[in-house]
């Protein structure tokens, strides 16, 4: 009679405990458009966490080979990419991917994204949940063109790396 108490009581916890992709929102994702010799690509958002502190821990989309969290180091004056292993969501807060900032970072894409496309991207969370996003493809010439200028490759990261 006990046992079964406390397996209710556990199904009961589970059940109304929010999981982290459930409360978390998703604005202005965006993906960079990449054709023709173009491998990689970058996904960016708001992502605001309405609920307690956690982290972004992995990303995936069918469209690249592989797929990272990075983030920009100024490094003496020139931006470096950096492969991190998390991006942290703090409590109630919005955390900004943008453009020299922190990114979602697709590595040898299986196909051209071209403005107007639609890609899958799938971000998961420190509690083992997903949120799968249907991201816009965005012609970001104009706007990454000062960025592109200092988006120098970082020695440690593969030679496809060529953005
Ligand atoms: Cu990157």
């Amino acid at each position: 009679m006990k046992s079964l108490l406390v397996l209710s009581l556990a199904f009961f916890a589970s059940s109304v405990l929010a999981d982290v992709a459930q409360s978390v929102d998703i604005d202005k994702s965006f993906a960079r458009a990449a054709i023709k010799q173009q491998r990689n690509s970058a996904a960016f958002m708001d992502i605001t966490n309405k609920g307690s502190q956690s982290a972004v821990v992995y990303a995936k989309s069918p469209v690249a080979n592989i797929v990272e969290l990075h983030t920009h180091i100024n490094d003496n004056g020139v931006m470096r990419m950096r492969k991190i292993k998390q991006i942290d969501l703090p409590a109630k807060k919005m955390v900004q991917l943008k453009p020299g900032g922190l990114h979602v970072m697709l590595l040898g894409l299986n196909r051209d994204l071209k403005p107007g496309d639609e890609i899958d991207v799938t971000l998961g969370f420190a509690d083992g949940s997903e949120k799968s996003l249907k991201v816009p493809v965005q012609n970001m010439m104009m706007k990454m063109k000062k960025n592109m200028d200092g988006h120098k490759v970082d020695g440690s990261l593969p030679k496809l790396m060529n953005h």
